[in-house]
């Protein structure tokens, strides 16, 4: 296979992570706008700053709300075909239950998507990305209740109605697979548990299944108001090894992305795969599927399969007879904050996924955090990116023209610098943009090309051949 003539090159961000303007034109609070970040699989505590209502960095974000003309014009620059963002639900619902749609925030989106079409930039829409809204938690506790997937099918039937002739591609829930990864799937779901009574397990399995119907019935309603849509769902994809040869660490390798196919099966096969029962009864869970969910499932099936991936992982089972995951492959360099750099293991997550599922692929996020440093003269010169980056586009290069997996489009990870969603940090940077801001919340937010600007370009130039 070659890479398609059409392939979509381009960026990925996340409202909460960019847009800033999180009280303006009328929009209610999302879970993100609360906490952010979340350290060993605790939610951060709101710092008593926020509670004052002083700085917190996603509130301002990097203002995309006011500057998505100056951005789009970056993006346009680079030659990007799509651009990945979510529409942040409670600017369409401040509450999320509300009867009728907010207006002011159906009209900064469509203002958004017509500045992408002007340059022929294909807008990529998360109709989920850590924005529910905070409502939605405090009164029905999130997406442990079903009660959530009327509303999001409202959101959603709202915005495909609404824009449906400005997009076309549309993922359901972000890393939709933490929620049974996570120790507190705060962000994908909306879920803290602080009840040492409440059965965790059974609680990400019943979540999960509400958001598997929810996306279901999302993907019909999508295809009813516009064929042409192509809808996936979106995943974290950790390439997982096994730490040693030995046979029950290879198994264990296998155990690790167990909860990753039991989210991709559902959504992918549309019913619940031996894959998904084998991993309840190893958890000791249960979900309960009637005869008018499993409909819905099997209806309601992705078109693509879009995932991030940033680095993979080793996996043994230690002494006590537990799988034990971790991210100290000796053979692989590390990032500032200790990820992994692992370029084949790109490529052999997307041979895993497409040999399983045989959809198109779309890798919808990649990229390296780090720190980066203005020279005297101004310049940004972010080697490193480029290497990490270029080293990943030729892995993927590999997967489509040697192992003949079939991927629709590659959008790296924040093209332009926005807020660390892992520690809510601002100086952990992805972009080929840098933004004057700190921390602490000073800098002019002025936008700058850093080195990688100009390499990115070629790569979309060439489609790809010249990295
Ligand atoms: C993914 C999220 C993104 C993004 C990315 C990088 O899990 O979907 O929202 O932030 O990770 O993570 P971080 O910001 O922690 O570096």
């Amino acid at each position: 296979m070659e890479i398609k003539k059409g392939f979509l090159w381009g960026g990925s961000t996340a409202a909460n992570q960019y847009e800033g303007a999180y009280l303006a034109d009328g929009k209610g609070l999302s879970i993100a706008d609360v906490e952010m970040g979340s350290e060993h699989g605790v939610p951060r505590e709101i710092h008593d700053e926020v509670k004052e209502g002083k700085y917190y960095p996603s509130h301002e974000g990097v203002d995309f709300y006011h500057r998505y003309k100056e951005d789009i014009a970056l993006f346009a620059e680079m030659g990007f075909t799509c651009f990945r963002l979510s529409i942040n639900w409670p600017r369409i619902f401040p509450n999320g239950d509300e009867e009728t749609p907010n207006e002011a925030g159906l009209a900064f989106y469509d203002k958004v998507f017509d500045e992408l079409l002007k340059y022929g930039i294909e807008p990529v829409v998360t109709l989920s990305h850590y924005e529910t809204p905070l409502y939605l938690v405090h009164k029905y506790g999130s997406w442990r209740s079903r009660e959530l997937i009327p509303f999001f099918k409202k959101f959603c039937e709202v915005v495909f109605k609404r824009y449906k002739n400005k997009v076309k591609y549309w993922l359901t829930f972000n890393e939709i697979n933490e929620t049974l990864n996570q120790k507190q799937p705060y962000h994908q779901a909306g879920i803290v548990f602080k009840d040492e009574q409440e059965n965790r397990i059974q609680t990400k399995f019943i979540a999960c299944h509400n958001m598997f119907v929810a996306s279901a019935k999302a993907v019909i309603i999508g295809h009813e108001i516009n064929p042409d849509f192509k809808i996936g769902c979106m995943l974290q994809y950790p390439t997982t090894y096994p730490a040693t040869c030995e046979p029950e660490d290879v198994f264990a390798a296998r155990l690790h992305l167990l909860p990753d196919y039991y989210c991709s099966d559902v959504m992918c096969y549309g019913y619940y795969s031996n894959t998904c029962t084998a991993l309840q009864k190893r958890w000791g869970g249960h979900v309960e599927v009637s005869d008018k969910d499993a409909e819905i499932l099997l209806k309601g099936k992705v078109d693509f399969i879009s995932f991030s991936y940033y680095f993979s992982s080793t996996a043994h089972i230690n002494e006590e007879g537990n799988l034990v995951v971790k991210n100290d492959n000796p053979y692989l360099k590390r990032t500032d904050w200790d990820w992994p750099i692992d370029p084949l293991g790109l490529r052999i997550g997307l041979n895993e996924l497409y040999d399983r599922y045989q959809l198109p692929l779309f890798i919808v996020e990649n990229g390296l955090g780090a720190i980066d440093k203005v020279e005297m003269d101004g310049s940004i010169q972010d080697d490193y990116r480029i290497d990490y980056l270029a080293s990943h586009i030729e892995a993927m290069k590999d997967a489509i023209m040697i192992d003949d997996v079939d991927v629709m489009g590659y959008a790296c990870w924040g093209p332009i610098d926005i807020i660390s969603v892992g520690t809510g940090e601002m100086r952990k940077r992805y972009g080929f943009i840098y933004v004057d801001k700190d921390d602490d919340g000073n800098g002019t937010l002025q936008r700058k090309k850093k080195k990688s600007f100009d390499w990115y370009k070629k790569v979309i130039k060439t489609n790809g051949a010249d990295t």
